[in-house]
């Protein structure tokens, strides 16, 4: 994945021409495109590949389950285009090393602590375990909450030059240039860059406000 604008749309829009639209629109402000059950479960599987053809997709399935399944999930996204499967790290080493295998040259994100309020109930407490784990069984990257950016400055400590993405910006209220400083390669952006009036100029803005801090 390229670290030009910093930026991974999440695009959670559930028309899938409409998605592909927007992708195509903002192509050029941002690294990749990170999609989700909402669009997958709408638009079909075949979203990965279309949006393949245009940048790197990260399915975000926060794969959570027993070896066998996570292999099963994480080889199929991966053969149809993603260049990175999002997993639970949960769910403990033996899934996660299932993840990293069936990943093979694509890559496996593990989920830390979580950036929604909900996310300081139980993901929180073992934030930092789960990453080393993660780090451990050869995830490339981490998520980690741009909400809480004092943790993503917590989790970049535990996971040394691996890739720290973090999604809360804009709609959960986190800031872009804040999640960047405090540690993150890349800032995850949904609703504040899909549903604008103009989503090619947000994103455009994000881009700036980033560099400003770099
Ligand atoms: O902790 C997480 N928080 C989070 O928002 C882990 C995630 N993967 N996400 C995802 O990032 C969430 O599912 C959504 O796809 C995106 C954030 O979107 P938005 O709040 O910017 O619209």
């Amino acid at each position: 994945m390229k670290k030009d604008t910093r930026i991974v749309l999440a695009l959670d829009e559930t028309d899938g021409r409409k998605a592909l639209a927007i992708a195509r629109d903002v192509s050029d402000h941002i690294d990749a495109v990170k999609i989700n059950w909402p669009l997958v479960l709408s638009a079909g599987p075949g979203m990965i590949t279309e949006l393949s053809e245009l940048t790197d997709v990260i399915c975000d399935f926060k794969v959570a389950d027993i070896p066998n399944t996570v292999k099963l999930i994480v080889s199929n996204a991966v053969s149809r285009g993603a260049s990175a499967v999002i997993v639970h790290a949960f769910t403990g080493e033996d899934s996660m090393k299932a993840a990293v295998e069936a990943a093979g040259k694509a890559e496996i994100y593990a989920v830390t602590e979580m950036s929604h309020p909900g996310g300081k109930m139980f993901t929180a407490l073992h934030a930092e375990e789960m990453a080393a784990m993660g780090a451990r069984c050869g995830a490339a990257g981490f998520i980690a909450p741009a909400t809480r950016p004092e943790r993503i400055a917590d989790i970049r400590r535990t996971v040394g030059d691996r890739k720290i993405l973090s999604p809360g910006v804009g709609a959960q209220g986190g800031s872009a240039a804040d999640a960047i400083r405090a540690g993150a390669d890349y800032a995850i952006i949904g609703r504040a860059i899909y549903t604008a009036t103009d989503p090619r100029k947000t994103a455009e803005n994000f881009e700036s406000e980033i560099r400003s801090v770099l």
